[in-house]
């Protein structure tokens, strides 16, 4: 652990206690109880008021009767039921409507706490009631179910992208000067989601989740920008560790039909991002279908009086790339086999080195929503496309121009590659990029982006 995390006076005497409050479906029987034990073993007993666990309509046996003889020997341990599924947003608000303890702190069900991990998220909210507290994240291997103990000397924060995805980044510079050591909390735009702690009141001032969130996802940056746009600040504690099992695929059932993800992330932008947040739209083609109701959730805002999007954005997330300091949005369509085709990438964030290639426009988005930045960039959100003498990849923008910056002139509806000199193409099959010596007569070379506006490039 970090040595100045361990100082005895680190911390203020009469901390608030907390509810745990631990929902899961359908969970393993030693991940769940390695959770409960791990809170139960490793914090301070006056500090916590119960551990309350929201079971969201599992059908495992061992959830059921199992469950509850062996939690008798734990007197603290409360075991909530849902009646029917709730998801896990709504099942949350279950806990929290059963927890007597001042500060909430929510848990997944496969976790590690670690020795201290309570006693720097409380303090924080012992000094500030406004303040929501993330620990540090570490990895549980989802096959040895080894703890990964992270140094917390390079904490990364939360961010997402306008896909609103969730993501982590490097501490920003500007963040790192506020401090004098790396035991100090710092902020974050965002949090990932399942393990905080927040006053009670708080939450409820802030209107808990909204409930018209269905089963997973976009609840915590809902939760995340009204912290911020509406008076609180969230930070992230590099003194508390708590371990997360990260699984490659959703263990449960998902609603089969709507997408739910969708939907929650619809209501959240509608809801909190202003104008911005037809970045969002525009990545899911403006098709909305049936979002819900949001007019309660338009009410709080405007009754919490709460800062605007872009107040959030310039001062807590400034190093976000925004799609509309760009200069193109939208598809980029060849000019070659009657303009069918457009450039296309599946890469996410993450995905380096992916191959961009070609597939029948589709007015979708999605892989095929390209922007050009204002410096000569062609990006997928925090993904550049990059040129090193092979193919054409997508590698994480990196700004220093180089292999990643490209020319684009509407006249000749040339691409050009800065470093090389050559000229985007398709093959003559059709069936892939390449790059060619520029030849602005050859339709293979033609493209033409969406929304372009030659006057705010700074690049010629
Ligand atoms: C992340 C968060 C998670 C949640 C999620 C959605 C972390 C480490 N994890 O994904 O807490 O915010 O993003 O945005 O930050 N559950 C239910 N009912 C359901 C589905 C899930 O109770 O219908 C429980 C599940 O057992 C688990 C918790 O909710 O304890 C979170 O689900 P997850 O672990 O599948 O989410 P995760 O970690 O992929
Ligand atoms: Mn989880």
């Amino acid at each position: 652990m970090n040595g100045k995390c361990k100082k005895p006076d680190r911390y203020k005497s009469n901390l608030p206690s907390t509810s745990v409050i631990i929902c899961f479906h359908n969970e393993a029987w030693s991940v769940l109880l390695r959770t409960v034990h791990s809170v139960i073993d490793r914090s301070p007993a006056h500090l916590l008021k119960e551990i309350i666990l929201v079971d969201d309509f599992s059908d495992m046996p061992h959830l059921k009767r199992q469950l509850e003889e062996y939690m008798t020997m734990y007197p603290k341990v409360k075991i909530i039921r849902a009646a029917k599924r709730e998801g896990l947003i709504r099942a949350r608000l279950i806990g929290a409507k059963h927890a007597t303890a001042p500060v909430l702190t929510y848990l997944d069900s496969h976790c590690e706490c670690t020795v201290g991990w309570l006693e720097p998220l409380l303090d924080r909210i012992g000094h500030d009631t406004k303040t929501v507290v993330c620990p540090v994240i570490d990895v549980l291997d989802d096959t040895t179910l080894e703890y990964h103990w992270r140094d917390s000397s390079g904490v990364n924060v939360g961010g997402f992208d306008w896909n609103l995805q969730f993501n982590w980044h490097a501490l920003p510079e500007r963040e790192k000067k506020r401090h004098s050591n790396s035991a100090e909390p710092v902020y974050s735009p965002t949090m990932a989601g399942g393990l905080f702690s927040i006053d009670k009141n708080f939450f409820e001032l802030l209107g808990t989740y909204d409930s018209g969130f269905d089963i997973w996802g976009g609840e915590n940056l809902e939760l995340s920008f009204k912290t911020w746009m509406c008076g609180g600040t969230l930070e992230i504690v590099p003194c508390s560790h708590v371990g997360h099992i990260f699984r490659k695929r959703s263990p449960y059932k998902w609603r089969s039909g709507v997408n739910v993800l969708k939907k929650n992330s619809i209501r959240l932008a509608k809801v909190w991002m202003d104008d911005y947040a037809k970045y969002y739209f525009q990545r899911i083609g403006n098709e909305f279908g049936d979002y819900g109701d949001i007019s309660s959730r338009l009410e709080l805002r405007k009754r919490l009086k709460c800062k605007s999007f872009k107040w959030y954005l310039d001062n807590v997330y400034p190093e976000l790339f925004i799609p509309g300091e760009s200069v193109a949005q939208g598809e980029v369509r060849n000019n070659a086999f009657s303009g069918r085709y457009c450039l296309d990438s599946p890469a996410r964030k993450g995905d380096t080195h992916k191959a961009v290639g070609l597939y029948p426009c589709h007015k979708m988005g999605g892989n095929q929503y390209w922007l050009m930045s204002k410096y000569g960039e062609i990006r997928r959100d925090e993904m550049c496309v990059d040129y090193a003498g092979s193919d054409v990849f997508l590698f994480p923008c990196h700004g220093s121009k180089g292999n990643q910056l490209w020319f684009y002139k509407p006249e000749e509806k040339l691409i050009q590659h800065g470093s090389s000199k050559k000229c985007l193409a398709i093959s003559e099959n059709k069936k892939k990029l390449q790059m060619e010596s520029c030849n602005s007569k050859v339709l293979r070379q033609q493209w033409r982006f969406e929304n372009f506006n030659a006057t705010a490039l700074l690049v010629t």
